[in-house]
């Protein structure tokens, strides 16, 4: 039996090589550049790399491997794509580095990472823009100029294509010795955020004392006290077991968690033609996809977190009075974006209210 697993082993190590030294013979392409057609039938095959800022069975993870698996069958297995969890290449910042110097060709990005570099993309840290329906959130995503064409524009500057922007779930926070329901509950209270500046921003406008952090550090830090709170939508403060080391979990539907399929620009536009619809169709399709994955885990973790005994969490409703407070204290965020933030005078965010009034919110 040993003998027949090391055989295995030689079987698999001479493959390895076989198929790497194929690669290198030009059997393999990162963009398929050859301009020949995109369903394999040529020979052409194609290797790229996904990176997702989640793990296996989260939103973000579950996304990339249905997106591999969607191109691999239109292509007829001649797209080949590499799925990697968070973690496995490094912190969200080095993603994003990856992406720009095409180490992956497409990642699963939350601007909530980007905010130091495109500064326009902070606008998705600005409380209570968003329709509170989640639904009606998704489809401003589709169809706003503001972000589809401006933002993009924002980002390509730094060889990042946004190809769409879709949601995670309504936010939501979690904290620990004290409940969250009113502006003067955040005083002073430990705050993780992500890295954009405009979102520790938006914490200093109800006194909170916000802390930058990695995700990867967050549950220790919790648990350690090193700070007292979070915000994140209930699939993942469920799967990530944050909720496990708070006290409370406030609906307060404050924001949306909006991530971004992006591709390295460059790569991108050397796609041929064919190659390129195949990837702009299935990101189209994922969209919906995607808005149902982030439902049922949004809502299945909901009833997880509400019924686990050994891990106890209030779940705390805002009533309409207490969630017009926290509007009040974030109104003025606008005009700090605007006037601070911006390098467009605040256009891409006229655009955007403006596309969300027409769509009657
Ligand atoms: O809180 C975070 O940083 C993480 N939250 C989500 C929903 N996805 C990935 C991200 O890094």
């Amino acid at each position: 039996m040993i003998i027949f697993k090391t055989k295995n082993v030689w079987i698999l190590a001479i493959l390895i090589v076989l198929s790497t030294v194929l690669a290198a013979c030009g059997g393999d392409s990162g963009n398929g550049d050859s301009g020949e057609s995109a369903d394999g039938g040529d020979g052409q095959s194609y290797n790229w790399r996904f990176v997702t800022e989640e793990v296996d069975g989260q939103v973000q993870y579950e996304y990339a491997e249905e997106f591999a698996k969607r191109m691999k069958e239109k292509s007829d297995g001649a797209v080949n794509i590499d799925v990697y969890e968070f973690g496995g290449l490094g912190s969200e910042t080095d993603q994003v580095e990856q992406l720009q110097n095409g180490a992956v060709e497409l990642a699963v990005m939350s601007p909530g990472f980007t905010g130091n570099m495109v500064k326009e993309g902070q606008i998705f840290a600005l409380h209570f823009l968003f329709p509170d329906d989640v639904e009606k959130t998704q489809e401003i995503l589709n169809t706003s100029e503001a972000l589809n064409t401006d933002l993009r524009e924002r980002y390509e500057e730094y060889s990042i294509s946004p190809l769409s922007y879709w949601t995670e779930g309504a936010m939501q926070w979690t904290s620990s010795g004290t409940a969250l329901e009113e502006p003067s509950d955040f005083q002073n209270f430990k705050m993780r955020t992500q890295t954009s500046p405009l979102i520790l921003e938006s914490y200093k406008a109800y006194d909170a004392d916000p802390t930058p952090m990695s995700w990867s550090e967050l549950y220790t830090a919790l648990d350690r006290g090193t700070v007292e709170g979070q915000e994140n939508p209930i699939f993942f403060i469920g799967d990530a077991s944050f909720y496990e080391v708070q006290d409370y979990m406030t609906v307060s539907n404050h924001n949306n968690y909006v991530a971004m399929t992006t591709v390295n620009t460059e790569w991108y536009e050397g796609l041929n033609d064919d190659m390129k619809a195949m990837v702009d169709e299935t990101v189209e399709e994922m969209q919906e996809w995607v808005f149902e994955e982030q439902k049922s885990q949004n809502e299945e973790w909901l009833e997880t977190i509400k019924n686990d005994e050994e891990n106890p969490t209030e779940v705390i409703e805002l009533t309409k009075e207490q969630r017009e407070m926290f509007k009040d204290k974030a109104m003025p965020v606008r005009d700090f974006y605007r006037e601070n933030v911006s390098t467009v005078d605040g256009e891409i965010l006229d655009k955007l209210q403006e596309e969300i009034s027409s769509a009657g919110e």
